[in-house]
């Protein structure tokens, strides 16, 4: 039985810093696997998450839930099956549906496979006090079926985020525990912790994905294409993303500076460089810039933005950045 746990929290909040650090403790001789979903159509966390000595296995395109019933179903049984990881960590998308993911993994078919444990929420405690975020059903549904709250990146709260987290635990914690910790730095034997919360949560209003693809086929460019971009949209938020051909490489200080300015929400980034990769995730302010010396498969660049964005803008001064 593989032994699994789904780790979610809003947008931005810190899913894959806190599995990058959970990979990076795992016991040497434990195998793990890791699933990430991701609302948008290109898949950029495989990337940050790659190197971390897991088997990955990435949803781009929306709620897991939502856009890929049967493929997912496949994807994770053949991924349990092969791979037969001791644990497994599904990182959903931060506009994911946790009831409908904790049903699913609850059906019959995973029996034999999967031991569900605690379910840990990632809230970045700045994000109680923005209303867009505070009443986000997803937000709020991701807290009530926590078994866990991990209150996440402590270096940039101020008094009245403490302020807000506390008020928010007395109001809505029931005796769950809450740590609060910075970049992801989790205590790993959380983990073990069962699953204790079986609140009733309301049914999430459904958004079926906007895509036409489904499934891994977003991943890959159609032969002989240089790029393509492609969009997505569902509860309150939308999304952009490009892929670019292995032979296209940008300028490392414009591609900074793109990211850095672009008025979007969330923009995270994986691209060819002269030097090798750059990795760019980027949450409001917050951001995280990492370069590698080998260079990506190909170059992905996503923003999701919970208001109207002018994606054609965007895109003629990402092209500008474009060297080759
Ligand atoms: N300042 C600060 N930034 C953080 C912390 N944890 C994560 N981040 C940054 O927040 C952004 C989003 O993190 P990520 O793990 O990708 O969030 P996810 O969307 O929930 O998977 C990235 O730029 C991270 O580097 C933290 O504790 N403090
Ligand atoms: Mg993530």
């Amino acid at each position: 039985m593989t032994k699994t746990n789904l780790i979610t929290g809003f947008l931005g909040s810190g899913k894959t810093t806190t599995i990058r650090h959970l990979l990076a403790n795992k016991p040497q001789n434990e195998r793990w696997a890791v699933l990430v979903n991701e609302f948008g159509e290109i898949g950029i966390d495989g990337a940050l998450l790659a190197d971390s000595g897991a088997v990955l296995k990435e949803i781009p395109g929306g709620c897991m839930c939502c856009v890929n019933g049967l493929p997912m179903q496949v994807g994770l049984n053949m991924l349990l099956q092969q791979a037969k990881p001791d644990r497994l960590l599904i990182e959903p998308t931060g506009l994911g549906h946790p009831k409908q993911i904790l049903a699913l993994l609850s059906q019959e078919t995973y029996g034999g496979w999967i031991e569900l444990l605690a379910t840990i929420c990632l809230l970045d405690a700045r994000q109680l006090s923005e209303p867009r975020y505070r009443e986000n059903e997803n937000f709020r549904d991701q807290l009530a079926a926590a078994d866990i709250i991990i209150a996440n990146k402590m270096d940039t709260w101020q008094p009245h985020d403490v302020q807000a987290l506390e008020e928010w635990q007395a109001q809505n914690g029931h005796q769950r525990p809450l740590h609060r910790i910075e970049h992801g730095r989790m205590e790993s034997k959380l983990l073990d912790l069962p699953r204790t919360n079986y609140a009733e949560l309301p049914d999430a209003h459904h958004h079926h994905a906007q895509s036409k693809t489904q499934g891994l086929a977003a991943l890959r460019l159609p032969e002989n294409a240089r790029w393509r971009r492609a969009l997505n949209q569902g509860q309150g938020f939308v999304s952009c993303g490009w892929i670019f051909d292995n032979d296209t490489l940008f300028d490392t200080i414009g591609m900074m500076e793109w990211i850095r300015l672009a008025p979007v929400d969330r923009a995270k980034a994986v691209v060819r460089i002269a030097e090798g990769s750059l990795l760019i995730n980027r949450q409001g302010q917050d951001l995280n810039i990492e370069t590698r010396p080998t260079a990506p498969l190909d170059s992905r660049i996503e923003l999701i933005h919970g208001g109207e964005a002018d994606w054609n803008a965007l895109q003629s001064a990402l092209f500008k950045i474009r060297l080759g």
